[in-house]
């Protein structure tokens, strides 16, 4: 890394982007017979198009120098090598560990933390093939057939987003359900639905300290107990997924119960840990490992493609574009495929946590901007929702379109409808529609010219709005792993070149230490409760008012 390059290599780039502010992508491919073959790139069974963004050939080197510039192969095999990258918490990042299988490549302290990793989804493999073929029964003797998750964050988003996309690889009668809210609504309508006697509760938390799991753990405990169970049931019906061996001992779960991982696997990157427990359970350990290659095969691309061709790279320099030079704050995830309806959730945090800051290694602030707000919902449906302001709002929005060439469900022409609709989108943004093409349409379809003078300027489309393409042949776990680890290596990626730490989460402390103090204030019950003054006058009075209504029961 060399502060005078990264600097040059803005400018650069700045002035770069000043000359391009008055291009139009219509132009761009108009000119270029072979723009979309020029930024097309292939990798880990996905391919990645590109070419709708505000960008020329030239644009790519400049980023790819800033990439240099900042250190990337470097930081990228400090990654690999397991140096603690993660500076603020003194920890390694070795998520890739959990999806590769050799051993000597990744240590921690000098140690290879292979032989761990081996032994432990050796540990959930027999677990899972006792489960599933019933060698592992509850405590009444039936079989072990639904499967609750009580985790959040890190320890919910990754594993539910997974078992909702691989559902067409759930084994028959295999059910899970994810409890992550304190709200009690959350653990109540799964507790609805299922038999003490044949369910197995995974209490996934790194730490077993998390409040709201611990809370719906220990509620989960006690109506598995209200149920006719006995204390000695619990050994068959609870499961610890977690780092801290004491903590979970003391919740009452033993050495053998309990699944283990590291403190060098983030929260956010642990649904490949142990965390995956749930997938494994739902979809079949053999599924789970085609899951983990699948991440694995995008890892060796991460390492090896040329910077050029190295698709988490590229599409990390895009989102820099976009977001530093282009100035675009938001970004949108559009999936088209029903099975992703999570992924959005799960990319929100996966970049808002590890990119959300405003604080470099070194201690200075940043002088630019970092992630933007992420968002997004399935396609069609975010068609008939926000996609709006995508074509006409006023702040340009980037958006990556992910669609699979065949479906699960192939059901007469819905997935060419789902395609039709996930290649038109992306082509309206890029393309728009000038005021004189409305006027002409209009005039055509019959229009008077009075209604053309009025309702034309609203039915104008600036266009030159940019996105990317993900494609792939199918929904697999293989190709979802390396969906997953793509944008992982992204996220990285884009850390390194705002020269942040991915891979802590300090911004969510703040909130967790006022709850502490909050909590004792507040009416569990409906009991009287002495009035608050010592916050600020809103929280006073929100917290006051809110203690007189549970006292009232109003
Ligand atoms: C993820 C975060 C966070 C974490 C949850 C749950 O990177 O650290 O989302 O996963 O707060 O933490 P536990 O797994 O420790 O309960």
């Amino acid at each position: 890394m060399n502060d005078f390059a990264i600097e040059k290599s803005w400018q650069v780039l700045q002035t770069h982007g000043a000359e391009m502010a008055s291009l139009h992508m219509r132009d761009l491919f108009a000119k270029d017979p072979d723009r979309a073959q020029k930024f097309w790139r292939e990798g880990a069974g996905l391919a990645l198009d590109f070419s709708k963004n505000r960008i020329l050939p030239e644009t790519m080197t400049h980023l790819l120098a800033l990439a240099k510039a900042a250190g990337l192969e470097q930081k990228r095999a400090a990654l690999f090598a397991g140096e603690k990258i993660n500076t603020t918490e003194d920890r390694a990042v070795l998520h890739m560990a959990l999806r590769d299988h050799r051993e000597g490549l990744y240590k921690v302290d000098g140690k290879d933390v292979m032989p761990l990793v081996l032994a432990e989804r050796a540990k959930m493999k027999s677990f899972c093939a006792d489960i599933h073929s019933g060698k592992r029964l509850g405590a009444s003797g039936k079989k072990l057939t639904t499967i609750v998750n009580i985790g959040i964050g890190g320890s919910d988003l990754g594993p539910a987003m997974v078992c909702e996309a691989l559902k067409p690889y759930w084994l028959q009668g295999q059910r899970v359900f994810f409890v992550s809210n304190v709200d009690g609504a959350d653990l109540a309508g799964v507790l609805q639905q299922i038999d003490p006697e044949t369910t197995l509760f995974l209490i996934a938390s790194k730490t077993f300290t998390t409040q709201e799991t611990m809370t719906n753990a220990q509620s989960a405990r006690q109506w598995f107990l209200a149920q006719g169970r006995s204390k000695a049931d619990i050994a068959r019906h609870f499961v610890a997924l977690s780092t801290n061996s004491q903590a979970v001992s003391e919740f009452g779960i033993d050495g053998d119960n309990m699944f283990q991982f590291w403190d060098w696997v983030g929260g956010r990157y642990s649904l490949w840990s142990a965390i995956g427990l749930s997938i494994a359970l739902t979809v079949g350990y053999d599924n789970f490992e085609k899951l983990l290659m699948g991440a694995h095969e995008m890892d060796r691309h991460f390492q090896q493609a040329p910077m050029e061709d190295n698709l988490p790279i590229l599409l990390a320099l895009i989102a820099i574009w976009n977001r530093n030079i282009l100035g675009m704050s938001a970004h949108a995830v559009l999936p088209y495929d029903q099975g992703l309806h999570r992924f959005p959730a799960f990319l929100q945090q996966a970049e808002m946590e590890s990119n959300g800051k405003s604080v470099k290694l070194d201690g200075t602030n940043v002088t630019g901007e970092t992630c933007p707000v992420i968002f997004g919902e399935p396609g069609t449906n975010g068609q008939h929702a926000f996609y709006q302001m995508l074509h006409q709002g006023t702040d340009i929005i980037s958006a990556d379109f992910i669609a699979p060439a065949r479906s699960h469900y192939e059901m007469g022409d819905h997935h060419a409808k789902l395609l039709a609709n996930f290649l038109a989108q992306p082509q309206a943004l890029m393309q728009g529609k000038s005021l004189a093409e409305v006027k002409a349409e209009m005039k055509r379809a019959g229009a008077s010219d009075g209604d053309i003078e009025t309702i034309a300027p609203h039915r104008v489309f600036p266009g030159n709005r940019p996105s990317n393409a993900i494609i792939f042949e199918k929904l697999t776990p293989q190709s979802l792993g390396a969906l997953i680890a793509l944008y992982e290596h992204k996220i990285f990626t884009q850390g390194v070149i705002w020269q942040i730490n991915s891979f802590d989460q300090w911004g969510v402390e703040l909130g967790k230490q006022m709850a502490g103090a909050i909590l004792p204030e507040l009416s569990v019950s409906g009991e009287a409760k002495p009035k608050v003054s010592k916050h600020d006058a809103s929280t006073n009075r929100l917290l006051n008012h809110l203690n007189d209504m549970r006292q009232s029961g109003a």
